[in-house]
């Protein structure tokens, strides 16, 4: 330290022990201060502090203490004797020979002093303020000038000034942090502090706390500054830097300030603010910089574990992907402390992965664990590596920097920044993370990659009870379908290829390429695959009331589906092949509509399935020629069967005969006509509707409940649906508005397959594939 610059006191021996102060400039004055009058400096000199006796706010106490020099307002940056004013205006404040300097009141108590140890009975310690504010005690004999007894800077007020270190000394124990005055008026310890993140090994964060409650939170730490301030307003006339010192004696920040014009401080105030202010060291004019909380989302931990904090959004709160809400209520209480809890838990299966959730101020780094050797792809494989580890990023945003830091346990306090944020890798259960599982051709240039979330043999494996017989559903087009209950509750039904079928996995990948993209409420609901070793699965909702098949063919079940469910039904299955044909982003014919596809939900809806012999169309395409006619017989139009030509038409066909055996509760190819043994349902439907006699085609076991419109109605369209020409029948849309209004309709023309067996010669059969029940639809006839 410069003396020029510097005025030191010195402890001169006197008979009488009033401290005298003697500036090195002027070394033949000697001050003595009995009388310490308010605001009186007793070191000044120094371009930027004084220290001197102040009375703050109202209070007439007296202090001692250390204040930007000329500033309005007047602004103290440290307080000796927070907790022990002098109540009147003597006092004394002396420096001993150990250098232990020590505020005596004027009844001779020693109501303060700086706790300095040393040994050595010839300290000759010497005072001084230095530029940065700090006001240390120094031994300077003659052989070793820089021997330090005590700095201020070791006992933080409520300010922090550049320079001064934050954290903790492990060899004394002692942690340096900022605490708040009480009030304007009185500097003694308020509620509030600003403490550094003080675990070993973890990485470095700032707490402020109200007593021992988290209220907010700085950090962490990315190399260049402290996230959770992008509000900061750096400022182009100065910058600053960060010193993080970790080691086995101590844990600590330093700001380190570097400017000739301004001076910085960061202050936590009574009522709990963080803010930055800058001093203009010309005009004297103090600009803040930063106020903290800015607004909601700075509110600590605001949205509870794994929640995430967004000003911009409607609600505040949200849950981060792959959780909901903890508690449902939270949305109209507007308390989100309980957060939110995972959709899928987590069972550590190897599939297990990671979401990259970006743009966010990282959570509380009290669980994590800081390696600043890792790369990010080592980060991801140690976080793998520990179940317990539920996220981890790079914190270290310096270009080329590396460190990876682990997360145990919770994830708090996130929210979401526009600018500056962070990215973050959340660990998920396979089954909430999409997987490219297929690439399909759009066309030659293009391709376009289908993402499914992916779920691991374990957990499928657990919620079938290992593929338990007593979970088995039934046998589908490509394999066994089993009922599952995944960990969280959910029911699920799981399609499994069968090892040996080569016609499955052709299937199987038509089946994801064409309903992976597909969403409506009357198409079954893909939730996710998982490829495994040799085993190859599909994942569905679990549809509770099996088939329409089940129901409707079966004697005794006929009877529990009464007429509104089935005329709802009805609607349902053409809502759902109108969005098929016309209204999704592809045109996709089904080719295998039937009974035993259409699975029903818990409400009886209707939900069309199997989609392992769809085709998708591109573009203006309509229809498409397949040398291979796969479907079921007593569905199949007679354009397909014979010249194996589909189109939306030869769906519309195969709509029409579920319509007819709706109706009836009889099934097109097993009926058998009381006198006509050759006519099948659409023959007899047919020769009923030509006779006026349409209603006796109505199955029994309906009993009086149903309307006779809704039910002539029905029959009618069903009829011109499964008209002999593609053309005569009516389009999808058509269809569905025939059904919603009561206009006139025209007349059927007489329907093809009149007659059993006049379809089947070059039709190939497959079992039917449902997630309800056993079935095959060979009829072998
Ligand atoms: C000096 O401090 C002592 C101890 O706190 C106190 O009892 C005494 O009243 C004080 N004297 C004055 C003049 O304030
Ligand atoms: C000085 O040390 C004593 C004992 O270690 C402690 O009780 C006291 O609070 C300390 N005073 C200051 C000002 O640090
Ligand atoms: C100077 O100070 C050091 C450390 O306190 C001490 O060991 C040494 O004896 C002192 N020298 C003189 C001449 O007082
Ligand atoms: C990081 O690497 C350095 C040098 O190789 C080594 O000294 C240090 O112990 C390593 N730190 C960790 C946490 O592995
Ligand atoms: C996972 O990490 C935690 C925290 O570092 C550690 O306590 C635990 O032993 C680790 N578990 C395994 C299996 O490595
Ligand atoms: C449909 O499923 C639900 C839920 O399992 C059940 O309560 C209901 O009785 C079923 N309906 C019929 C007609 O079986
Ligand atoms: C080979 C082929 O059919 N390519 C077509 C793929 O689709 C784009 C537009 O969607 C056409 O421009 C290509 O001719």
């Amino acid at each position: 330290m410069e003396m020029n610059q510097t005025i030191c006191i010195m402890l001169l021996y006197s008979v009488i022990f009033f401290l005298m102060l003697k500036t090195c400039r002027s070394l033949d004055t000697i001050v003595v201060h009995q009388n310490l009058l308010d605001g009186e400096t007793i070191i000044s000199g120094n371009a930027a502090f004084e220290l001197g006796f102040f009375s703050p706010g109202s209070s007439k106490y007296r202090y001692l203490g250390i204040w930007f020099k000329n500033t309005s307002p007047h602004t103290v940056a440290w307080v000796a004797n927070r907790e022990t004013p002098l109540t009147d205006s003597s006092g004394m404040l002396k420096l001993d020979s150990q250098g232990i300097l020590s505020l005596v009141n004027s009844s001779g108590t020693t109501i303060w002093s700086s706790n300095s140890t040393t040994s050595g009975t010839n300290a000759n310690p010497v005072a001084h303020l230095l530029d940065t504010g700090n006001l240390v005690i120094k031994s300077e004999n003659q052989t070793n000038k820089n021997i330090l007894i005590w700095q201020s800077f070791d006992y933080p007020g409520d300010t922090y000034l550049p320079g001064m270190k934050l954290g903790k000394n492990f060899i004394t124990g002692r942690e340096m942090y900022v605490t708040s005055w009480k009030s304007a008026d009185d500097p003694s310890p308020g509620k509030y502090t600003i403490r550094f993140s003080m675990v070993k090994g973890n990485y470095q964060q700032v707490h402020i706390r109200k007593s021992s409650v988290i209220e907010g939170r700085i950090g962490p730490y990315n190399g260049i500054a402290f996230a959770g301030q992008p509000s900061y307003k750096s400022n182009p006339l100065y910058t600053f830097n960060f010193d993080m010192i970790v080691d086995e004696n101590e844990m600590y920040f330093v700001l380190n300030f570097m400017s000739t014009s301004f001076l910085l401080r960061l202050i936590v105030t009574p009522g709990g603010k963080y803010e930055v202010w800058h001093l203009d060291m010309h005009n004297k004019e103090w600009t803040q910089d930063l106020l903290l909380p800015s607004d909601k989302c700075d509110s600590y931990g605001l949205c509870g574990p794994y929640g995430s904090c967004n000003t911009l959004t409607f609600l505040t709160c949200g849950c981060l992907k792959g959780f909901q809400l903890r508690d449902p209520q939270a949305m109209s209480t507007d308390n989100w402390r309980s957060g939110c809890r995972r959709t899928r838990s987590l069972d550590c299966a190897p599939e297990e992965g990671f979401l990259k959730v970006s743009s966010i101020k990282l959570p509380d780094t009290q669980n994590a664990v800081f390696n600043a050797n890792l790369s990010l792809q080592q980060c991801e494989v140690a976080c793998k590596n520990n179940c317990s580890c539920t996220a981890y990023t790079n914190p270290n945003i310096t270009p080329g920097g590396v460190g990876c830091l682990l997360w145990f346990g919770d994830l708090i306090d996130i929210r979401v920044y526009q600018v500056n944020g962070q990215d973050l890798y959340v660990r998920l259960a396979a089954s909430e993370l999409l997987v490219k599982v297929l690439e399909r051709d759009q066309n030659s240039s293009k391709k376009e990659s289908i993402e499914l979330p992916v779920f691991s043999l374990s957990a499928i494996s657990r919620a079938t009870n290992k593929f338990s017989t007593d979970n088995k559903l039934g046998e589908g087009g490509f394999g066994p379908v089993y009922k599952g209950v995944l960990e969280e509750g959910q029911e699920i039904a799981v399609k499994r290829l069968s090892k040996s079928s080569k016609q499955g996995i052709d299937e199987f990948k038509n089946e994801v390429l064409c309903i992976a993209k597909l969403q409506h409420r009357n198409l079954v609901k893909l939730l996710g695959y998982c490829i495994q070793g040799e085993e190859t699965m599909l994942v569905y909702e679990y549809m509770p009331n099996k088939s329409l098949d089940w129901f409707i063919f079966g004697d005794l079940r006929k009877s529990l589906l009464n007429w509104p469910q089935r005329f709802n039904i009805i609607h349902g299955i053409a809502r759902g092949l109108l969005y098929l044909h016309q209204d999704s982003r592809l045109r996709v014919v089904h080719r295998d509509l039937k009974a035993g596809n259409i699975l029903l939900d818990r409400d009886m809806n209707p939900k069309i399935s199997d989609f392992g012999l769809a085709r998708m169309f591109d573009g203006h395409e309509s229809e498409a020629n397949t040398k291979k006619v796969v479907g079921t017989l007593g569905y199949i139009s007679p354009e397909y069967a014979a010249n194996g030509l589909f189109s939306v038409k030869s769906d519309i066909f195969s709509y029409g005969v579920l319509v007819l055996e709706i109706v009836s509760g009889k099934k097109n190819r097993g009926f058998v006509h009381e006198f006509d043994h050759d006519i099948n349902l659409l023959g007899h439907a047919w020769k009923l509707y030509e006779e006026g006699n349409s209603l006796d085609l109505i199955d029994r076991s309906l009993g009086e409940s149903w309307s006779i419109n809704e039910v002539l109605r029905s029959i009618h369209i069903g009829l011109l649906c499964v008209q002999h020409r593609a053309d005569d029948r009516p389009t999808t849309a058509v269809v569905v508005s025939m059904l919603a209004s009561e206009g006139s309709l025209p007349s059927p023309k007489k329907p093809a397959f009149f007659i059993h067996g006049s379809e089947s010669n070059s039709v190939s059969i497959r079992p039917s594939s449902v997630n309800g029940v056993t079935l095959s639809q060979i009829d072998g006839r």
